[in-house]
C-alpha cells in the first residue's frame, strides 16, 4: 500500500477552459481521472486538492504528515515565488516530485526559477497533461525502491 497527495496550485481549476495553447485542453477532472486509472488496482491511494491559496497548499503539505509517502505537486505561479511552500516541503521531509504542464524553461525569465526544485526529486514539465502521469510513476518507482531496501 502506498499513499500520495497529489496538489495542484493556483489557477489549476482554470484547465481546458483558457489558454489552450499553452496548458492544453485537458481540464483537470481529466489530469485526475487519469492519475486515478494510473494508480487503480496497484494498491495506491491518492488524496487529490486544487487551491488557489499558498496557506491552504501548506496546510495540505504538512497534514500529508503520517499518512502520505510522497506528493506530486504542480504549484503553479507559486514555484516561482513561495519559500513557504518550500518550507513545508522540507518541514514534512516527504519525497516531491513538482511537475508542470508547460515547459518553464522555455517561457519567460521569470518562470524559469522554482524554489521547489531544490527540495524535490525530480521536477518534470513540458508534456502537458502528461508530465502529471510521468512525475507520479516517478515518485512511485522512488517510494517503492525506499520501502524495499
Ligand atoms: O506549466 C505549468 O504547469 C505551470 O505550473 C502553470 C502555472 C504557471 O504559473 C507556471 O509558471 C507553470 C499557471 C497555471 C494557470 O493555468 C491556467 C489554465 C487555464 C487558463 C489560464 C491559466
Amino acid at each position: 500500500m502506498m499513499n500520495i497527495l497529489v496538489l495542484h496550485g493556483p489557477n489549476l481549476n482554470m484547465l481546458g477552459v483558457r489558454e489552450p495553447e499553452v496548458y492544453g485542453t485537458d481540464t483537470l477532472e481529466d489530469i485526475n481521472r487519469s492519475l486515478e486509472t494510473a494508480a487503480a488496482g496497484r494498491g495506491i491511494e491518492m488524496r487529490i486538492r486544487q487551491s488557489n491559496h499558498e496557506g491552504v497548499l501548506v496546510d495540505e503539505i504538512q497534514q500529508a504528515l503520517g499518512w502520505a509517502d510522497g506528493i506530486l505537486i504542480n504549484p503553479g505561479a507559486y514555484t516561482h515565488t513561495s519559500i513557504a511552500l518550500r518550507d513545508a516541503i522540507v518541514a514534512v521531509g516527504l519525497p516531491v516530485v513538482e511537475v508542470h504542464l508547460s515547459d518553464i524553461h522555455a517561457r519567460e525569465t521569470f518562470r524559469h526559477h522554482s524554489y521547489i526544485e531544490p527540495v524535490a526529486l525530480r521536477q518534470i514539465c513540458g508534456h502537458g497533461s502528461d508530465s502529471y502521469r510521468l512525475g507520479l510513476e516517478a515518485l512511485i518507482e522512488h517510494i517503492g525502491t525506499g520501502s524495499e531496501g
